[in-house]
């Protein structure tokens, strides 16, 4: 391959990047907005691409490579880097043998994620260069920078994107040459063994690289600085340096494409040359604090600014010395599917008024109203633990736990193995609708396909609940709402930890329509019923409740829940 014109979003970006600096391993649990790297390293047949079970072992896994002598990477949305910091902390310390590049995607504005964390932050905490480009373009050249800094510096680099850059779409021209890094496996054990012993000297070491990284990102053309206009100058780094020079065309830029380390003569150098210096970042003021560190004067953001995205003219009101007005998002309201296998389960742990600690997918949407049926969410794999506190404190309660498939092999197994191994008693219900649907349908060990889409080993998510130590496990068809009801039912008043499987394919797996079905208005007595599952496919118009038979799959809960049997099937003609 030579020279290419490509249209790639962000995420396709790095993922041509890293193919052409030669990566051979991939490793990534999915979450919005990083999933698209591995399913585009997932096309790739030269190199071993794959679904982690969680970012953790995605991390692990991709830093064995590394230590094999092979160019790796990791990638995970901005929660997922905190599962993954155990072993990214102390990576730094061991530092690499080929290189190794961790990708996070923020999620300023919180489109798709439980917070809205900055990953910057962490690049100082871990010791370790940071990389940020504003676009798609950028994002294929520096991820192949950001493997040349790995192995020139021996350290892990953190590769940072936001929502924008990874899914904004840009035309430009690549030269394809994939390099090829194949170094001997490293059999180190003073760098790899990170006992105290070790550790200590590596720890030293790790100072010395950083300071080198410093003098590396003072020359570095990744920090760029563009003199214009010299009234007024701006700092930034990843998309908001887009931000910027589109409200102030003519204004002067530094872009750090390499915040840290902080490159402070070549700031101190850019300030020089600016009248007024403006810093324009999103979420936290990461920048900001580090010109204040060195005592260089410059214009941040008031701290109405810390949430939330920014945007070109959201730059203009930050110069202005504005408040950030209140934010209205004007978006549709989230919803199950209509034929989503979520839905009749939700409406019978509503029914029974349990209390319910949730979990994170689809299945969330349970909190809403009308359904109302979860009570907590946090983080992944926080259900069963936080059902195990509950109920433990508070005997009489009836409290249950609620987690996907995915979730529950990420890191629901651990909290299932320590509810039973102290006793906890009550009821787990995996909803495993055989997907990692929240995040658009990736494949995971129960669906026992991989990232390519081969069949391999399957796990049985009724034996490894078996071996955890749940009591009893049943698995059940929710669509089958009386069967649901009586099992619950049943599983709440034993003193024991049962699990319950609801098992029912999701609809982007099984697209397969029921019968139609129509509101009879002769029967309908409005009790509202149907309502409250809130499907999508029913609807209130003229004062009549009706069935949008484009939206319905005919999965038929609605009529199973109508007492007044005014729901009935369409007679085909
Ligand atoms: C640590 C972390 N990693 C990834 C995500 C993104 N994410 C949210 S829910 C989810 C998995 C959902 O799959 P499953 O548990 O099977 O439930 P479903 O959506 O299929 O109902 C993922 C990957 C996240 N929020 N946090």
């Amino acid at each position: 391959m030579g020279r290419e014109k490509v249209f790639l979003s962000g995420n396709e970006a790095v993922a041509r990047g890293a193919m052409a600096a030669g990566v051979c391993f991939a490793s990534a649990y999915p979450g919005t907005p990083s999933t698209e790297i591995l399913e585009t390293l997932g096309t790739f047949p030269e190199i071993e691409a794959q679904w982690a079970v969680n970012e953790k072992v995605a991390y692990e896994a991709a830093f064995g490579a590394c230590i094999a002598g092979r160019r790796a990477l990791a990638a995970c949305k901005q929660v997922g880097l905190n599962v993954a910091m155990d072993p990214l902390m102390t990576t730094a310390y061991s530092g690499v043998n080929a290189g190794f590049v961790a990708i996070v995607a923020d999620d300023p504005g919180m489109f798709s994620s439980q917070n809205e964390q900055d990953t910057r932050r962490v690049a100082p905490y871990a010791k370790i260069p940071l990389i940020e480009p504003s676009s798609p373009a950028q994002a294929y050249y520096y991820v192949q920078e950001a493997f040349k800094i790995s192995e020139q510096f021996d350290i892990p680099v953190l590769l940072r994107l936001t929502t924008r850059v990874s899914h904004t779409k840009e035309s430009f021209e690549i030269d394809f040459r994939r390099s090829c890094v194949d170094k001997k496996l490293d059999k180190n054990p003073r760098k790899y063994v990170m006992i105290p012993a070790h550790a200590r000297p590596r720890h030293v070491d790790l100072e010395k690289r950083i300071l080198a990284l410093k003098d590396f990102s003072e020359q570095s053309d990744l920090n760029l600085a563009q003199i214009n206009d010299r009234s007024i100058g701006f700092i930034s780094s990843g998309v908001s340096a887009l931000y910027a020079k589109e409200a102030y065309p003519q204004a002067s830029f530094l872009t750090l494409g390499m915040p840290f380390p902080f490159p402070v003569k070549k700031v101190k150098e850019f300030r020089r040359k600016v009248r007024k210096l403006y810093v324009i970042e999103e979420l936290d003021p990461f920048l900001e604090e580090m010109l204040k560190q060195e005592g260089i004067d410059a214009c941040g953001r008031k701290s109405s600014w810390r949430c939330g995205e920014l945007s070109p003219s959201a730059v203009k009101e930050i110069v202005s010395r504005k408040e950030r007005s209140p934010q209205s998002r004007k978006s549709r309201r989230p919803l199950l599917c209509p034929g989503c296998p979520h839905r009749p389960a939700f409406y019978v742990l509503k029914k029974l008024g349990l209390y319910v600690t949730g979990d994170i997918g689809c299945y969330t949407l349970g909190a809403l109203q009308p359904l109302a049926a979860l009570h907590t969410q946090t983080c992944m794999g926080s259900s069963i633990p936080f059902f195990e506190g509950i109920s433990k404190m508070r005997k009489g309660e009836k409290v249950a736990a609620v987690i996907g498939d995915s979730t529950f092999i990420h890191t629901g197994i651990s909290g299932l193995v320590s509810a039973a191994y102290n006793g906890t008693k009550g009821l787990i219900i995996i909803m495993d609708n055989s997907i990692t649907a929240m995040t658009g349908g990736q494949q995971n060990p129960a669906t026992g396909l991989t990232l390519q889409g081969k069949s391999f080993k399957k796990l049985s998510l009724e034996k490894i609940c078996v071996a955890a130590g749940a009591d009893s496990v049943d698995v059940v068809n929710p669509y089958d709402i009386e069967k649901m009801e009586d099992l619950v039912k049943l599983r709440m008043q034993q003193d024991a930890l049962s699990v319950i499987i609801s098992r029912y394919p999701c609809k982007m797996i099984d697209r397969s329509k029921g019968p139609l079905l129509y509101i009879d208005p002769e029967k309908c007595k409005k009790c509202r019923q149907c309502l409250a599952l809130d499907c999508p496919a029913i609807y209130e118009e003229d004062f009549c409740f009706k069935i949008n038979e484009l939206l319905c799959t005919g999965c038929g809960l609605c009529k199973n829940v109508c007492k007044f049997e005014a729901i009935r099937e369409r007679r085909k003609q």
